[in-house]
């Protein structure tokens, strides 16, 4: 693949859920050597350290049962900022942190894309849809909320503006085993593609991702990748806070970042949840890093295989 410009933004975001922990991710993944991999595979790697929340308050009118909305409304506005910025020098990978971080990655992609004129598509790798609102979540865990904000969903008052909401058709979920009705009932009646273990099972996972990669290509589209350590099988990556049994196989993880490498169409990548104080000798942070490198270039043989006999 063409040399990237890696730009590393370290998100120890931990405030979008009860549970501690994934304020580690982003030096977890540079232990497990995320910069030497991609330094190897021929890309520039930029890293720009962990970054901070902007001081913000709680909104007027937030219910109660939300979990630390102040201090995920602060890194909403540093990670849009930082997002943004990065796209004009390379391809950011951020480095969280647990899903809220999302929240403020995608919206700064997305404000990009919109001052290049450029359709912005998302594909979000997860056992979860992160389709909540804070009005709809039973929880209070905005880490279940990204996708809606990114939408230009109400109840978000308070946050930052979203001017540039990503267009449902331009998302496509993969994974799904865990949606809570409320998410049900939105995501049914909408545009989003969603594709859940079942249909994985039955058709195979490079079916709906190669459909949703072609519709990127057709339109000339920007496209952020959302990996959630949960989309993977917590047998295989047992470090995050939310598993639930039945996730995607080691090779059903690398053939999607496979076919995202080939396609040339990534401009973005998060790598959340990863809560190394639940890491088994660092397998899971590993695991993300090897996946990381697929998604940019790495390779057993180039391809088309060589025809023998
Ligand atoms: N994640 N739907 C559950 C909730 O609390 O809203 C789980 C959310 C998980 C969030 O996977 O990033
Ligand atoms: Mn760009
Ligand atoms: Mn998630
Ligand atoms: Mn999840």
């Amino acid at each position: 693949m063409t040399p990237e410009t890696c730009i590393l933004i370290g998100a120890p975001v931990d405030s979008g859920k009860a549970r501690r922990g994934c304020l580690m991710g982003p030096d977890a993944y540079r232990v497990a050597g995320l910069a030497d991999a991609l330094t190897t595979l021929g890309h520039t790697v930029q890293d720009l350290g962990n970054l901070a929340p902007a001081p913000a308050d709680t909104p007027p009118g937030m219910p109660t049962h939300v979990h630390a909305p102040a201090e995920t409304i602060g890194w909403t506005q540093t990670l849009a900022k930082a997002g943004q910025s990065a796209m004009s020098e390379g391809l950011p990978i951020f480095l969280g942190g647990d899903h809220s971080l999302s929240l403020g990655s995608v919206l700064g992609v997305a404000n990009h894309a919109a001052s290049t004129g450029t359709p912005q598509f998302v594909l979000w790798l997860d056992a979860h849809s992160d389709f909540h609102t804070p009005n709809s979540s039973s929880s209070g865990n905005l880490h279940g909320t990204p996708l809606a904000y990114v939408t230009g969903a109400k109840g978000f008052s308070g946050f930052p503006e979203v001017t540039n909401p990503i267009p449902e058709n331009q998302i496509c979920i993969l994974g799904l085993r865990s949606v809570d009705d409320p998410e049900r009932d939105v995501l049914q009646r909408s545009a989003i593609r969603r594709h859940d273990m079942r249909e994985i099972d039955e058709t195979g996972i490079a079916k709906p991702l190669s459909a949703f990669l072609d519709r990127v290509a057709d339109t000339g589209g920007a496209l952020h990748v959302s990996l959630d350590v949960d989309f993977l099988d917590p047998a295989l990556a047992p470090a995050v806070g939310t598993t639930v049994p039945g996730g995607a196989t080691i090779r059903e993880a690398h053939l999607v970042m496979e076919m995202i490498c080939d396609s040339g169409l990534m401009t973005s990548l998060d790598l959340v949840e990863l809560n190394p104080f639940l890491d088994e000798r660092g397998r899971t942070a590993q695991v993300m890093v090897d996946l990381a490198a697929s998604a940019l270039g790495r390779r057993v043989f180039d391809r088309p295989t060589q025809a023998f006999g």
